[in-house]
């Protein structure tokens, strides 16, 4: 059986842990509404009821999240800004005290040693911009979402080691808008099918108007599912096609190839985008680097009922069957068929039902997630695919979306009581892989 060594890594291999601000910053009292307030107000939307006025209150508590930081020993935090912090109304003015939080935040980061890498959307639209043109139904966003980009990078660029637009457009536009899972709850394919171009366009003129200001490098994050046919049958394979095409090849070949997949366009039919002349362009800007998100594979049986999932590796909290083999061949096929920018995997990570006894939280199914896919993406650098850091999905428990607080992702407890945090088992593994690739990379 393969075994897992941090000399796999090569050394300035990045570790880091990420979050995003609507899951964990809280103070929803200094920052505009956004669609997830609105969502979370509607009954019936959020597992458990709650929302994300506190989250893990971590505005308050930013300086004590770094210092968790710093003691695992992570050199890299992956987090968003809150688009409604810095411009409620997602136009016109700034909101001043809103810059000033990230500012302290990115500080302080840098202060301990730990890389800042920003993501500008992680799904929390300003609730204005939803009630005045539908969302990102319209196209009047497009270039509402470059002027916020340019502005972040103005004032950050510096600072930061990367900016990624957008966090995981397929979740934005198929559960937002088409399968009502997601802020802001709507049902139609066509809508969602527009919304992913916007998003797309969003993104090509964010880059455009990110790269007058600022060199720090700029990329997107892109969430992938990979595909597979339950049983080798035709009807599977082509369903499995369909499901690739829908998640994976409709965000990479406008990127990386500037044309939407034919049999995409197909399937969609009259609910397909409407596009303008010099879109496809804009939407393939050259990018630094690629961020890969990855928890599990699809698995695709068109019978009924349908062929489970064999979960030989078991399941999340979630539901999410544990398939990492799917990482390592995937990441492997990007690489072939896109030569994208150097790869950061940028979330990993599965929700299990952890609970704190004397102190600790046992969470051995977690260390055995993150050992697995590391061995993954140690097979898939062995390939030959230049990836080049790992976020793991979460720091911290958090509000994870419509599941509210039942599902806990983090390295990190939390008691949402008291806002405890409690390191968990995992934790430690990971600050002790950490550890031993550091001593690798220095010979020590
Ligand atoms: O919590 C989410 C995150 O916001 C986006 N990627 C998937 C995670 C787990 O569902």
């Amino acid at each position: 059986m393969p075994v897992l060594d941090a000399a796999l890594f090569r050394p300035g291999f990045l570790w880091g842990a990420a979050t995003s601000a609507a899951q964990i910053e809280g103070a929803a009292d200094t920052r505009g509404p956004s669609i997830w307030d609105r969502f979370c107000a509607e009954p019936g939307r959020i597992m458990d009821g709650s929302n994300i006025d506190v989250a893990c209150d971590h505005v308050h508590r930013f300086h004590e999240d770094v210092q968790l930081m710093r003691w695992l020993g992570t050199k890299a935090y992956r987090f968003s800004i809150a688009w409604p912090r810095v411009q409620p109304d997602g136009r016109g003015a700034w909101n001043e005290a809103g810059f000033a939080f990230y500012d302290r935040l990115i500080d302080e980061l840098v202060a301990a040693g730990i890389q800042p890498h920003v993501t500008l959307y992680h799904w929390d639209l300003p609730a204005a911009l939803h009630d005045d043109f539908g969302g990102w139904q319209s196209r009047e966003v497009v270039p509402l979402f470059a002027a916020y980009a340019a502005e972040v990078a103005r004032r950050f660029g510096s600072r930061v080691k990367s900016i990624a637009t957008l966090n995981e457009p397929w979740c934005v536009a198929t559960l937002g808008y088409e399968t009502a899972q997601f802020a802001p709850g709507l049902t139609s394919r066509a809508a969602a099918a527009q919304v992913s171009h916007h998003l797309l366009l969003a993104h090509g003129a964010a880059i455009e108007a990110m790269r007058q200001v600022t060199r720090t490098p700029l990329g997107i994050v892109l969430n992938h599912t990979p595909a597979f046919p339950a049983e080798p049958t035709e009807a599977d394979r082509r369903a499995a096609r369909l499901d690739d095409g829908l998640n994976v090849r409709w965000y990479m070949d406008p990127i990386f190839r500037g044309s939407y997949p034919a049999d995409v366009i197909e399937h969609l039919g009259a609910d397909a985008p409407k596009t303008e002349p010099g879109d496809l362009e804009r939407i393939a800007q050259p990018l630094d680097f690629l961020g890969v998100n990855f928890y599990t594979r699809s698995f695709i049986s068109t019978q009924q009922p349908a062929v489970p999932a064999p979960g030989a590796m078991g399941f999340t909290d979630m539901g999410w069957e544990v398939y990492p083999k799917a990482l390592t061949q995937h990441l492997v096929r990007i690489t072939r068929e896109y030569s994208p920018p150097p790869i950061f995997i940028t979330e990993n990570g599965m929700a299990n039902p952890d609970t704190v006894t004397g102190g600790r939280v046992h969470d051995e199914a977690r260390i055995n997630y993150l050992r697995e896919h590391l061995l993954a993406v140690s097979r898939a650098i062995e390939l030959g695919v230049d990836v080049r850091g790992y976020f793991y999905w979460s720091l911290l428990d958090n509000f994870e979306w419509n599941s509210g607080y039942t599902k806990r992702f983090g390295l990190f407890h939390v008691d949402y009581a008291t806002q405890v945090r409690t390191a968990k088992d995992s934790a430690h593994w990971y600050r002790e892989f950490i550890r031993q690739h550091a001593a690798v990379a220095s010979g020590s």
